[in-house]
């Protein structure tokens, strides 16, 4: 998530509740303003998080957090045999009630009710015993040989009108017109345009949050009014499915079709922050749940580089850690062991739930770097493969590689996160085929994968949710946008995709850059799925980004050989992708005219007599002698060539 605007500064100047120095976290303050006296009526269950688990998992017994009413004094037995019951703590509200469960390892999967009784009667708190997904074909984690692509799944496509208008949600709040209403999207919109994916060769499909989000609609006098939570940032619930995208069925269905085809899919998942309609904000767990209240809290001013630095004060870390990213995002305090244990136990759920083989973390580092790493390390012991990849949304390297996964930190932690999006390259990228940088900038920026312990794991982002479109910023071009495609595809690290770049949609900053994909929804004149509905600019590009996922597919030495740098210069950047069984070159030209570029390529074992030959379209092949290759490269484009 990119900062959002500012809507409103609820504190007042000078009143800070960033806290000096690190603060040991009690397991339970139950400390809250004034204990109501009132008398209490019989107890009720409303929420059970999570609602169920699996035997024989890693983590037992497992941690429920129970919501409900007149819960003071209450005591939990199982009811069944498999589950036994203990560490039972009431909040001082009686709202809620943390217990474990721990489940025995031969208890088969079923219902498994647990029994609450305090001295006004009794309730249920249900629970289940799941059901294990097979290892085989989930939880496949992400490797280089995977190419991403991220979906709004508002703005992808509407497969099913019957959930545009639940009971809660007002008119207003669907307008296509209004690019911050809903437009309709959902998850049977994906499932009925996998075929698409498969087309265009992705592997790999990361939606945009599917929490459920309040059905609501903003209103204010400012021109970000009326907006709704359409991404999916806001979550009101973190064991819940998005109502307007479909419900569990819906979305283990995508899943399993998704798999069924040869598709991974990630979850956007959310630690940081939950939206400030959630139930927690008027009756918080416990009274540290969240860093501060709706009405008093620090906002993050996003000195993201204090959490890098060893030399830092505390003052700007913990404002950088425990700021609210908005006014209306409550921001969650893992320092509290309860919230890291739920927030843990959470992220497990949905991936032994759904079967996804992978987690795109939002705005990670403004989380307790201890906490990336537990939360980690818990995913990996569950299931080997999982991939998490984190969003440091940061030009710096420094700043991105501190995150990642091999390295310990001047902190003591190595966080263990496995992927990093590439921003300070992407930024590169944007620059040089914008013509705001010369060529050899690319291999500048390149230069710091010196930080990362293995910058082939890097997620290398064409473009996001929060960043304008190629081809709507200054000094773009088609032929700018095809080539900053062909790098991102064919440099090292794994290529992440937003939907539309491959048609050459056009949008500036969000909300602008989310439009709706042309085809998807009810009444579009045209569709962008099928070739006959393209504009000829949309299929050029539409073939020129699958081209190019083909040429990654055909060749190891781009997913996964050793980048070497052999050319650059104003107008060129050219390097070489090489493994075991070959190398392969990928030579940029973005000058007006026509250029030859002679590369050293006996530098990189390439015998003289062999020849260079374009791998995309029959031209000209270059004979190699005296250990160079003189290529000739097309004006503002980009070849790629084999060794013969
Ligand atoms: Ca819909
Ligand atoms: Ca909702
Ligand atoms: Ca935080």
């Amino acid at each position: 998530m990119f900062r959002p605007p500012v809507y409103k500064h609820s504190i007042p100047t000078g009143l800070s509740f960033q806290r000096l120095g690190k603060v040991v976290a009690t397991p339970l303050i139950l400390i809250f303003a004034c204990s109501v006296a009132a008398p209490q009526g019989s107890p009720s269950v409303t929420k059970v998080e999570p609602p169920s688990w699996w035997a024989r998992h890693t983590i037992n017994p497992v941690r429920l957090l129970v919501r409900g009413r007149n819960l003071q004094g209450a005591r939990v037995r199982a009811t069944r045999a498999g589950t036994t019951v203990s560490n039972v703590v009431v909040n001082k509200p009686g709202s809620y009630v943390f217990l474990d469960v721990n489940i025995h390892p031969s208890a088969p999967p079923g219902s498994y009710p647990l029994e609450m009784e305090t001295p006004q009667g009794v309730a249920t708190i249900p629970f289940a015993i799941g059901t294990s997904l097979n290892p085989q074909t989930n939880f496949q984690g992400i490797t280089a040989n995977d190419v991403v692509y991220l979906i709004m799944p508002d703005r992808f496509a509407d497969g099913d009108q019957s959930n545009n208008n639940p009971p809660d949600g007002p008119a207003l709040a669907n307008d296509r017109k209004n690019p911050r209403a809903y437009h309709g999207g959902d998850l049977r919109g994906i499932i009925n345009h996998l075929q698409y994916f498969k087309e265009l060769g992705v592997t790999a499909l990361w939606l945009t949050p599917w929490y459920d989000n309040w059905n609501g609609v903003n209103a204010c006098d400012k021109p970000w009014c009326p907006n709704t939570y359409y991404h999916g940032y806001h979550a009101i619930d973190y064991y819940g499915v998005e109502d307007r995208f479909g419900d569990m069925a819906t979305l283990r269905e995508l899943v399993h079709k998704a798999h069924r085809l040869g598709l991974k899919v990630i979850q956007d998942q959310v630690a940081n922050h939950v939206g400030s309609q959630h139930p927690w904000i008027k009756d918080p767990p416990l009274a540290d749940w969240f860093h501060g209240t709706l009405d008093r809290h620090a906002l993050n001013k996003f000195q993201n580089s204090t959490l890098l630095s060893p030399h830092a004060n505390q003052l700007e870390v913990r404002n950088t850690l425990d700021g609210w990213f908005s006014d209306d995002l409550p921001d969650m305090n893992q320092e509290q062991p309860e919230v890291a244990r739920y927030e843990i136990q959470n992220a497990l759920w949905w991936v032994g739930i759904t079967g996804v083989d992978a987690i795109r973390q939002d705005t990670i580092q403004y989380m307790p770097r201890s906490f990336i790493r537990d939360l980690s390390n818990s995913l990996h012991r569950q299931y080997p493969k999982i991939w998490m990849v984190g969003e440091v949304f940061d030009r710096d390297a420094t700043q991105t590689a501190f995150f990642i996964r091999g390295h310990v930190g001047w902190d003591g932690i190595d966080t263990k996160l496995d992927s990093v999006f590439d921003f300070p390259v992407w930024n590169a990228s944007l620059l040089a085929f914008t013509n705001k940088l010369p060529m050899r900038a690319l291999r500048d920026q390149l230069k710091y994968d010196a930080l990362y312990p293995d910058a082939s794991k890097v997620t290398m982002l064409l473009n996001n949710h929060d960043t304008p479109r190629f081809l709507s910023l200054e000094g773009a071009s088609l032929e700018g946008a095809m080539m900053h495609a062909a790098f991102t595809i064919s440099v090292r690290g794994i290529p992440q995709l937003y939907y539309g770049e491959e048609i050459a949609m056009e949008g500036k900053g969000d909300p602008d850059n989310r439009r709706d994909f042309p085809g998807g929804f009810p009444g579009d004149n045209r569709s962008a799925f099928t070739a006959q509905g393209r504009t000829a600019t949309e299929q050029r590009m539409f073939e020129w980004t699958r081209d190019w996922l083909r040429l990654r597919a055909e060749h190891s030495a781009i997913r996964n050989g050793r980048l070497i740098d052999l050319f650059y210069d104003d107008d060129s950047y050219a390097f070489a992708r090489q493994d075991r069984s070959e190398t392969v070159i990928i030579a940029f030209n973005r000058g007006a005219q026509e250029r030859k570029i002679t590369v050293p390529v006996g530098a990189i074992g390439v015998r003289d007599g062999s020849e260079l030959v374009p791998l995309m379209r029959a031209s000209g092949s270059n004979q190699v002698a005296n250990g160079n290759a003189t290529l000739l490269l097309p004006s503002r484009s980009v070849v790629a060539f084999g060794v013969r």
